[in-house]
């Protein structure tokens, strides 16, 4: 896991080098937030699932970041004054606060464009499997997917809701990317349609596991380990597991959720042990 996480960052970090003229600054402020920042997540789960068929680590690399970059985007969008208005992010402040609200929403809009545009380049060379993959994630991030929850997240704020409700914001918001890393990885990789199901029912169960974490964080945790605000949940009236449910209820569902991710996984013929340590690392993480 550590070697992919040095690879992405490698990646990104060449990827903004240098770029630019007169507008320059926005690619400033893109780099600002992408580079050294995050666990990698995403991009660690796309090429641990592409592993599972495949050895070939350029194939998949680029679209493992351009993940990242939608996923770098949701958050210095998120942390805008009319969104969560955050000033802190990865350990320190958010893009808006240094780049400004202007510059923040365009370096946002920026990432996301180049995520496609580097989809679309691998797609071109690369072919189907790329091209279907650029689709999952487009699905992913779109209003069927991570836009949406956020929609709904944003209206139900100050309400009582519905844990059906509940559920849809956190499978949209937080699970569908992090579900459509997995099926990047097993599209590229090649699986079958029957493992593509099984991995698909993972990617949804450690999507909401990794949601009730952060949920669960945001009342435990430490602000100098997990590098953004805490304790905001409660105060800006949010609706998460821990507004349902005990912490101790929390963790269970969690630890439950993992046990199930562990059995999907052991009904895949190839070795897991990677994907089942960072299924772990999710549940115990203190970040
Ligand atoms: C389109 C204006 C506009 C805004 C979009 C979609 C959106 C804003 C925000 C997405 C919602 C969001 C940020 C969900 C939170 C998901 C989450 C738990 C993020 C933290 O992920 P980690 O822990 O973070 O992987 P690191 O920093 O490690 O990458």
């Amino acid at each position: 896991m550590d070697q992919i996480k040095i690879l992405v960052d490698s990646w990104l970090n060449n990827y903004f080098k240098d770029k630019g003229t007169y507008e320059s600054k926005i690619y400033q402020s893109m780099e600002y937030s992408i580079v050294n920042g995050g666990k990698r997540i995403r991009p660690i789960l796309a090429v641990l699932t592409y592993g599972l068929y495949k050895n070939d680590i350029k194939e998949i690399l680029p679209m493992a970041c351009a993940i990242e970059m939608i996923h770098t985007y949701s958050l210095i969008h998120d942390d805008l004054p009319c969104m969560d208005d955050d000033d802190l992010r990865r350990g320190k402040p958010t893009n808006h606060k240094v780049y400004g609200e202007g510059l923040a929403v365009l370096a946002g809009d920026g990432l996301l464009n180049e995520a496609f545009n580097i989809m679309l380049k691998e797609a071109a060379i690369n072919g189907e499997k790329h091209l279907e993959a650029a689709t999952i994630l487009g699905d992913a991030s779109g209003v069927n997917g991570m836009i949406g929850g956020q929609v709904v997240d944003i209206l139900s704020e100050n309400k009582d809701i519905s844990f059906e409700e509940l559920s849809f914001i956190h499978a949209k918001k937080t699970g569908a990317l992090l579900k459509s890393s997995i099926l990047v990885g097993a599209s590229i990789g090649g699986a079958s349609k029957a493992e593509f199901e099984i991995l698909s029912e993972f990617g949804s169960k450690i999507g909401l596991a990794f949601q009730i974490i952060d949920d669960i964080l945001d009342v435990v945790g430490d602000e100098n380990k997990v590098g953004k605000n805490l304790r905001t949940d409660s105060s800006r009236e949010k609706n998460t597991y821990v507004k349902f449910f005990s912490i101790d209820e929390c963790r269970k569902r969690a630890a439950d959720l993992t046990n199930e991710c562990f059995a999907l996984l052991g009904k895949i013929d190839k070795n897991t042990e990677i994907l089942e340590d960072l299924t772990r690392f999710l549940l115990e993480r203190d970040y």
